[in-house]
């Protein structure tokens, strides 16, 4: 290298390091700033990145495109050193702007500090994740990130193996590595630990980053951690002589040189030998609290506060500088003037976007409301609520409703005046306020047709065992799509508990058909991370009663993520279990309004049998929206014809089925007691009852074509079975009926619930029968409800 060479390189060095405590300080000052803005009142929350800045600037530059984050709350200057967060971005996501061209993260859904890149262009397209930065979006509850960076990091893996056509948009050859952070005190979360060990069985490229400050909130490390030092007590996963394992280093939040070699050291480690690392970073400092709602002065001591001032990763990152020749004190001094400029204007440009639309909607109603405060006699008295709307100084949309409802509550009644513009205008703007915030909770890819569905066909065919139906399709569907692989508990080398995947794991290897351990909620997250990253996972689940293991992560992560990044990610992970009237307190199979109500945003399907639990799957790898589907357990051994269309034939998603014809009653329900509703119609038929029998086949969406209430109109009586408990599936049901379908209108008696006792279900035969809907409740009720209409034809029992 020549001297002229050396000079410009150093000069790099140089203004490369200027750049970063630019970086430093710029996110500093918004941190800053953000806490004062929710403190006058214009933000509602804030929970900021101070005294974490300088690890997050040097991972950023072992980060590169193609890799994935999933972190928490603290990453800001992580995601401000790459380019994806400025000094806008970051105002207008903590005053919650809902334009997605502003607030590409979350579009204000999340509060701020909720970090997101883009994976779906506007039309819901994968866009080329190789090519850009990606971080996965982030949720509140704590070490929830966990889960799904196990996914994230196991993809790099598949694509070592898997292409398909487009794969190309998604890995190149495996070579991206997923990268998580944690604060110290959610590593006492059980999720951090199941991850941790799936993560060292898997050996995936992952990376975890611990952001230690000692503290969670006011909780110190004496309460949250053994030994109070998480690298400490993880080093039995190090990798040595007796197996593989983790790499595991210790740095400094403030020591720049120590923290570059790390992260580049651990992303090197990470990409090519496909070993996980996690990064424990001490000594971090919270110099503003946890969050803007209370001061860390109520809890931590004078000592440590003055610890956490002299320890100030940019303080100390400053203090090198100078030490080191690169720069001098006028120089930070100019930076700093720089950074502190950029995060004023930013929050300024933010505010005035923030500010877009309240301000044109009440510059819209307030012209409404004066023409009408002229009209009738009660006009007038709409003059303090125009008044007030015109005083409110930051105005926010619900101001304008308000004063809209209100005014329309006043004139009530009075003809003269017109209100036609002010209802016109509350039409059109609550249409838009439902975009806003209710926007892409299920996939809005007009190509998710839902009803369109391949029957099965049958030339010739056999009739055979049920799994094999399940089986033989399976089959099929790895050989049409490379993208998809099945995981879970003996979901590998057997082939499944009731062998639906005999044989396919030697046929399509352990990369796509694998055994999981035992640990529900890392199972979910391999289903997102892997999906989130352009693979088909079949997620199984072993038994429905143990997917509440998992239901925490379905509901805050797996379900929310397309809402919550308004259709800028998405997971189409699909969650295979079986349940339905098997027997005993946690093989129950029916928690099911425990579910539907807590995975909004997830289709949830309920097949009688295995043909049309194939269908589901068929259509669900047509479709782009999460899944969950349960199987019957006790259909697996059931005879069904084997279609000849496997892989093909599809059932429709929304649609229920009418499976007896009926014109007394309207008997409605799902899964396995569709085959003990049948019995109870054919006993019933010889007490001179007829029923339409029912069978939902999919909870959500619940008969989006309204058939139920057709039938309601010939039968006018309704009867919902259901083996969850009282107010469960059934009242969900129920609503639906009477209020979506209006289907009060046609009942001439009250209608009726057939659930389950309150407690879970006791064992064996007996326990079942005095716990569940029996044959003979079914009978009994619905002979009931006929003997209170006509009690000459349908003498009491
Ligand atoms: C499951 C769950 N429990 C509680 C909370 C409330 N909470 C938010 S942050 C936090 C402390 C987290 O501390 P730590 O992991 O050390 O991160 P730090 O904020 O210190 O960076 C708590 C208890 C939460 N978000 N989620
Ligand atoms: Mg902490």
């Amino acid at each position: 290298m020549t001297d002229k060479q050396k000079e410009i390189s150093y000069l790099d060095f140089k203004k490369e390091i200027h750049q970063d405590y630019y970086t430093a300080v710029l996110s500093r000052e918004c941190s800053l700033m953000g806490r004062r803005e929710v403190l006058t009142g214009k933000a509602k929350f804030g929970i900021f990145g101070a005294g974490k800045e300088l690890a997050q600037i040097a991972w950023a530059k072992a980060f590169q495109k193609g890799d994935f984050r999933s972190g928490y709350y603290r990453d800001q200057t992580f995601m401000m050193a790459l380019g994806e967060l400025d000094s806008v971005g970051f105002f207008t996501s903590l005053y919650a702007v809902t334009d997605v061209e502003h607030e590409p993260m979350a579009g204000g859904r999340q509060m701020n500090g909720h970090f997101a890149t883009r994976s779906l262009d506007k039309d819901g397209n994968w866009v080329d994740l190789t090519n850009q930065y990606n971080s996965s979006s982030d949720i509140s509850p704590t070490a929830g990130q966990m889960p799904r960076l196990l996914g994230l990091a196991q993809a790099s893996k598949v694509f070592k193996e898997v292409k398909f056509e487009g794969s190309e948009k998604f890995s190149k050859e495996g070579n991206e590595v997923a990268w998580g952070t944690i604060g110290n005190a959610s590593t006492s979360e059980g999720l951090f630990f199941e991850t941790i060990n799936a993560a060292g069985v898997l050996q995936v490229p992952m990376v975890i980053s611990v952001w230690d400050d000692e503290y969670g909130i006011s909780v110190g490390a004496e309460y949250q951690t053994t030994k109070e030092d998480i690298s400490e007590i993880l080093k039995g996963f190090q990798r040595d002589e007796k197996g593989k394992g983790y790499d595991i280093f210790v740095v400094e939040a403030w020591d720049y040189p120590a923290l570059i070699n790390t992260f580049t050291k651990a992303g090197q480690v990470a990409r090519e030998e496909h070993v996980p690392v996690m990064i424990h970073v001490k000594g971090m400092t919270q110099p503003q609290g946890h969050s803007t709602s209370g001061s860390h002065e109520r809890y931590k001591s004078k000592e440590r506060l003055q610890w956490e001032k002299d320890h100030d990763c940019i303080l100390k990152f400053g203090q090198w500088m100078i030490e080191q020749g690169i720069a001098t004190q006028e120089e930070l001094d100019q930076l700093v003037k720089d950074a502190k400029k950029s995060a004023r204007e930013g929050k300024k440009a933010a505010w005035t976007i923030y500010q877009e639309v309240p301000k044109r909607l009440r510059n819209e109603v307030l012209p409404i409301l004066k023409g009408m405060q002229q009209q009738g006699e009660k006009g007038i008295f709409i003059t303090n609520t125009i008044k007030e709307l015109e005083a409110v100084e930051d105005v926010e949309v619900a101001h304008s409703f308000k004063a809209a409802r209100k005014a329309l509550r006043i004139v009530r009644g009075d003809d003269r005046v017109d209100t036609t513009a002010l209802k016109n205008w509350l039409a059109a703007s609550t249409a838009e306020q439902e975009r806003r915030y209710s926007s892409h909770l299920y996939s809005e890819n007009p190509s998710n047709d839902l009803l369109s569905a391949t029957p099965a066909t049958y030339e010739g065919a056999s009739e055979v065992d049920a799994r094999i139906v399940i089986r033989d399709n399976f089959d099929k569907l790895f050989e049409k799509y490379p993208q998809t692989m099945v995981f879970g508990e003996d979901s590998g080398k057997i082939g499944d508990v009731n062998q639906g995947l005999e044989g396919m794991q030697s046929k399509y290897g352990e990369t796509r058909v694998a055994d999981a351990g035992i640990r529900e909620a890392t199972i979910m997250g391999q289903g997102i991370g892997l999906a989130m990253r352009g693979l088909r996972p079949i997620a199984e689940i072993q038994y429905l009663d143990y997917l509440l293991y998992a239901l925490q992560i379905m509901s805050d992560d797996l379900a929310t993520v397309h809402y919550r990044t308004v259709g800028g990610q998405k997971a189409p992970t699909i969650v295979r279990t079986r349940g339905h009237r098997l027997e005993g307190i946690w093989h129950s199979g029916s928690p099911m309004g425990t579910i539907i109500n807590s995975i909004k945003g997830m289709y949830v399907l309920v097949p009688r049998n295995m043909t049309k639990a194939a269908g589901f799957y068929n259509k669900l790898l047509q479709l782009d929206n999460p899944a969950l589907v349960i199987e019957c357990l006790n259909g697996y051994r059931r005879k069904e014809l084997l279609p000849t269309n496997l892989g093909e034939f599809t059932t429709p998603i929304g649609e229920v089925e009418v499976l007896n014809e009926g014109t007394d009653i309207t008997m409605l329900t799902y899964g396995s007691n569709c085959f003990i509703a049948e019995a109870a119609v054919a006993e019933l038929a010889e007490l001179g009852v007829s029923v339409e029998l029912i069978d939902a086949q999919s909870l959500i969406p619940f008969d989006t074509k309204h058939d139920v209430v057709v039938s309601l109109k010939k039968t006018n009586t309704l009867v919902i079975v259901d083996e969850d408990v009282r107010g469960g599936a059934s009242a969900f049901l129920l609503q639906h009926i009477l209020e979506d379908q209006g289907g009060y209108q046609y009942l001439d008696a009250a209608p009726k619930t057939v659930s389950s006792k309150d407690h879970r279900p006791a064992f064996a035969s007996d326990g079942d029968y005095f716990s569940k809907p029996s044959l003979d409740d079914m009978v009994e009720e619905i002979y009931a409800m006929m003997n209170e209409k006509d009690p000459i034809k349908f003498p009491a029992l």
